[in-house]
């Protein structure tokens, strides 16, 4: 009988998005989040693998909120007192950068059957079930140095020959070269998707949000939300993995979570606002949006036609859904356009996509505070450059 891994990633407990509150108070996509953890431990109670490694990103930030660390701790009791070991390896998010500030994931540091690493390189022997495993992880680090010294230690712990059964190795990371997975995210670790090609009986990934086989051995497992549009037609959910003697059998197991529409793109030429209204109508008409997260797409979309839009009227065919934001192609490029320049990428991505999942309250234009960061980030970077 083979040895059976679960292997999840990117679950970001503590994130909230959006401005919708659930009965008791608290925000409705934070509790999303953590019920999509709590179906995966469920299941993997179910499961009963011999192994759970999470590859990054259990938490959403460097300091979470006092609900997401006892829900944390909470979720790995249940596994730990199911005897079932659980490596679970620190990713950008929860990582801080500075040495003076504790890694929450310190208060991991005395359940048994848990074995957290982090700012730190490390490879764990386990036996399982007769066999021997070992486990190299390789965290999110500090800086880049500390990052590269890692690679250097795995690659040399890896050539010293062991008396294992299987050798897994689990990383959070970014892949670049022939195929890219990354999350342009300014502190993100990424490795030539070449090194992967090495001799490991499996690789358990983390960071790209969505389940994706890399080679026969290595693959992300996705996360286990929807944290952005561009996963709105990603299937969500975590790997169980059987390894025998061949290559390792992978199957994706989904979790249901809420669903999240990118309506196609409307085509706005020629149409004046009360024309872009009635078009909107009809795509929403087709779809059950009750308490989904809805985004509708407006293509070639004039600013001064945008302004003139009947929001009123917007809020009304789109009530019922949990939050909705209309993204407007030409809108965004004016904006940007306007404040292009070599030295502004990752960073302004960053920045939009943070804004998209920030709730305001109020009537505060978030186009305007685009435009205004953007403006900002400019200077910062344009300082650095000279
Ligand atoms: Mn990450």
């Amino acid at each position: 009988m083979g040895l059976k891994i679960v292997h999840l990633a990117d679950t970001h407990l503590g994130f909230s998005a959006y401005r919708k509150i659930t009965k008791d108070g608290l925000n409705q996509r934070e509790v999303d989040v953590y019920d999509a953890f709590r179906k995966a431990v469920d299941k993997i109670l179910e499961i009963k693998p011999d192994l759970i490694i999470h590859a990054g990103d259990l938490f959403d930030s460097v300091r979470p909120n006092n609900r997401a660390i006892k829900f944390a701790l909470n979720q790995l009791l249940r596994i730990s007192k199911n005897n079932i070991p659980m490596i679970v390896i620190a990713g950008n998010h929860e990582t801080p950068k500075l040495s003076e500030t504790g890694h929450i994931f310190s208060i991991f540091e005395h359940i048994e059957n848990v074995y957290p690493v982090y700012n730190e390189y490390r490879r764990i022997y386990l036996d399982l079930k007769g066999k021997k495993v070992s486990i190299f992880c390789v965290p999110q680090f500090k800086n880049k140095d500390e990052f590269n010294d890692a690679l250097n230690s795995l690659k040399m712990d890896f050539s010293k020959k062991g008396d294992e059964d299987y050798r897994i190795l689990t990383a959070h990371v970014g892949t670049v070269g022939l195929y890219e997975f990354r999350m342009n995210e300014l502190n993100e670790q990424l490795i030539p998707v070449g090194i992967l090609k090495s001799d490991f009986d499996y690789i358990a990934l983390g960071h790209f949000h969505r389940f994706v086989k890399i080679f026969d051995n290595a693959f992300y497992s996705g996360s286990t939300e929807r944290f952005s549009f561009t996963e709105a037609n990603e299937k969500k959910g975590f790997v169980e993995v059987i390894l025998e003697d061949e290559k390792p059998l992978v199957n994706f197991i989904p979790l249901e979570t809420r669903d999240m529409i990118d309506f196609d793109a409307i085509d706005c030429t020629n149409k004046n606002s009360s024309e872009i209204i009635k078009s909107i109508r009809e795509v929403v008409e087709k779809k059950d949006i009750k308490d989904r997260i809805v985004r509708i797409n407006l293509k070639n979309v004039s600013s001064h036609i945008y302004r003139t839009l009947d929001f009123n009227e917007l809020k009304q065919i789109l009530n019922g859904a949990l939050h909705f934001d209309i993204k407007t192609d030409i809108l965004e490029e004016e904006i940007f356009n306007n404040y292009k320049n070599a030295h502004i990428d990752v960073l302004s991505k960053e920045f939009s996509r943070f804004l998209e999942n920030y709730s305001l309250s109020g009537n505060v234009d978030k186009k305007k505070l685009l435009k205004m960061g953007l403006k900002y980030i400019e200077q910062v970077e344009g300082a650095k450059v000279e």
